[in-house]
């Protein structure tokens, strides 16, 4: 691959560009805030990270909402993402470094020059193309693949029927060099389920693909051909490059790509870990280092989606719940790569049991002790024993299981678990010490002890604050200042991984206070 000439190059994460024909749903913030929390956990790490997301502007089903909302295409886009997904992605705290669109002219620009640069090496080449289409899809579909009564298993609406001149990408010439990457490179396509179903799938031989369309001008012109706009989807993949620098900005694409991670929906597989790889290849572009295909959120058993009208809005959720339980919830309930539904039961449970009790009460139990017994000046630790080299241990393993299972494996359940494995641990800890009866002893050995339990349990809330920060970053900046944390040791995005574990660094005098309450009680639904 190639080497960023100006230092390190970045750890550089895309979500999908997503269809601008309506507003977000649960799905598409689903996989934002999962690339969110990876990349905020590696820069967390001090890595240089690039998150990038965007939007998927051209194609028929764009064209076909522009229409009957009586807009053209570029209005109703422009509409779409300064009213509806811009400002959702602010309002679910996503740091993305970048925006595309793909009506850009410095998306555009380079799109055409990538296919003439195919063309001229004779990777494109004119034919006919007949089959069903799904204009939800944006693809052909095969005949085997459809429901009873020709509807896409997907969408489960009415195919059409299409017989096209058009410019052909020769995709089926790719299949070994796939299988052979897929072979020397097994964490190329994540989780193993959907490496199975690729490989199976490009085992079984792929066919050329269709690259332009005619019947429509909603697109980036074939540049040789005016007549045709190229395939949306081809036009869509081409973002993940132009977006940092392809053709543009050599230095920055150095720097940047390959991407890392593509983080994609079940659903797009198939573009993303066959058909790009096989583009990057035709151009003699390195391939990106991993596709992680997360799962369906499930409405009612099938795919929430915009079309079957079973997209829920984030907003619904996080004005009962807040953003930082929303960014917490559905990362913490579904093992990434897995389908999951989404209850209010279950959310709300949750909620209550995780958050507000478990993790919530810690926090504001901790304040309040230092503030009753030591006037809220945090206290020195003069008699650590087992117990509390216990806590450091734990929060030691906690550190370590976190980092690899958030950081390199995606596994955000597990991750999340092992941090609250560790709240756990440290709430066990305050129970069995019973600071609240140990201050009862005014004798000095009693006041070291309980200096000693609040001490501890302050400076493990520390450490919480900072492995919650990429998931939750609003609650876990309030515990860093309620206890006290910034005047000695910097801004919670500061902190690093590295560091969390090392005992100690909260030091005595730091002033804890009771800030409000990290999770209210919920008000009924
Ligand atoms: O496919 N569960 O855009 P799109 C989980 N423009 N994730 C879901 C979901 C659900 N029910 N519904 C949507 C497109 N998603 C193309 C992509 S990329 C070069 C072009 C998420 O608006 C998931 O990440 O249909 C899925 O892949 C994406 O939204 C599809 O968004």
């Amino acid at each position: 691959g190639t080497t960023a000439s100006s230092g390190e190059s970045a750890f550089y994460v895309t979500t999908p560009i997503y269809y601008v024909n309506d507003a977000p749903h649960l799905g598409h913030a689903y996989t934002t805030v999962a690339g969110d929390v990876l990349t905020r956990w590696h820069r967390q790490r001090g890595e240089k990270v690039w998150y990038l997301t965007g939007t998927d502007e051209h194609g028929q089903k764009i064209m076909r909402t522009a229409e009957a909302n009586g807009m053209t295409p570029q209005e109703w886009c422009d509409k779409l993402v300064e009213d509806a997904w811009k400002p959702l992605w602010e309002h679910l705290q996503i740091a993305n470094d970048d925006f595309i669109r793909t009506t850009e002219p410095r998306h555009t620009d380079r799109v055409q020059e990538f296919v003439q640069d195919l063309y001229d090496k004779g990777e494109i080449y004119r034919g006919e193309y007949e089959g069903p289409y799904c204009v939800g899809c944006e693809e052909y579909k095969s005949p085997g693949d459809l429901l009873e009564g020709d509807l896409c298993p997907i969408h489960k609406s009415p195919v059409e029927w299409l017989k096209e001149e058009n410019y052909f990408f020769r995709l089926s010439a790719y299949g070994p060099r796939l299988l052979e990457h897929y072979e020397q490179n097994p964490d190329f396509i994540q989780p193993a389920s959907a490496r199975n179903e690729i490989v199976q799938l490009v085992k079984q031989g792929l066919q050329d693909l269709s690259i332009s369309r005619s019947t429509f001008d909603w697109g980036v012109p074939i540049p040789w051909d005016s007549k045709h706009v190229i395939y949306v989807w081809i036009d869509a993949l081409l973002n993940y490059a132009t977006a940092v620098g392809y053709g543009s900005d050599q230095a920055k694409f150095d720097a940047t790509w390959p991407a890392n991670v593509h983080l994609v929906g079940k659903d797009i597989l198939r573009f993303h870990a066959a058909i790009w790889p096989a583009m990057l290849m035709a151009n003699d572009l390195p391939l990106p280092r991993k596709v992680f295909a997360n799962g369906w959120l499930l409405a009612g058993g099938e795919k929430m989606s915009k079309s079957n009208l079973t997209g829920i809005s984030p907003r619904e959720l996080t004005s009962h719940f807040g953003v930082d339980a929303y960014r917490y919830y559905f990362l913490r309930a579904i093992p990434f790569g897995q389908d999951g539904s989404f209850s209010w039961e279950d959310f709300s449970a949750r909620y209550t049991s995780e958050l507000a009790n478990d993790f919530g009460n810690l926090a504001s139990r901790v304040a309040a002790m230092v503030g009753k017994y030591f006037d809220g000046t945090l206290p020195e630790a003069t008699d650590a024993g087992p117990a509390e080299r216990a806590i450091a241990d734990g929060l030691a393993t906690a550190v370590a299981r976190a980092d690899t299972l958030i950081g390199d494996n995606l596994d955000f359940a597990g991750g999340i678990g092992a941090v609250f494995d560790f709240v756990k641990q440290v709430n066990g800890y305050l129970s069995e010490q019973a600071p609240w009866k140990v201050a009862k002893d005014d004798s000095p050995e009693g006041q070291a002890r309980l200096a000693t339990i609040l001490y501890t349990a302050a400076e493990s809330l520390r450490a919480i604050a900072v492995l919650l920060h990429p998931i939750m970053p609003t609650t876990s900046a309030k515990l860093w200042a309620s206890i006290g944390a910034e005047p000695h040791l910097g801004a919670l995005a500061g902190q690093r991984i590295a560091d969390v574990a090392t005992w100690g660094r909260l030091p005595a005098g730091a002033k804890v206070v009771k800030g409000e309450i990290l999770f209210p009680r919920l008000e009924n639904a």
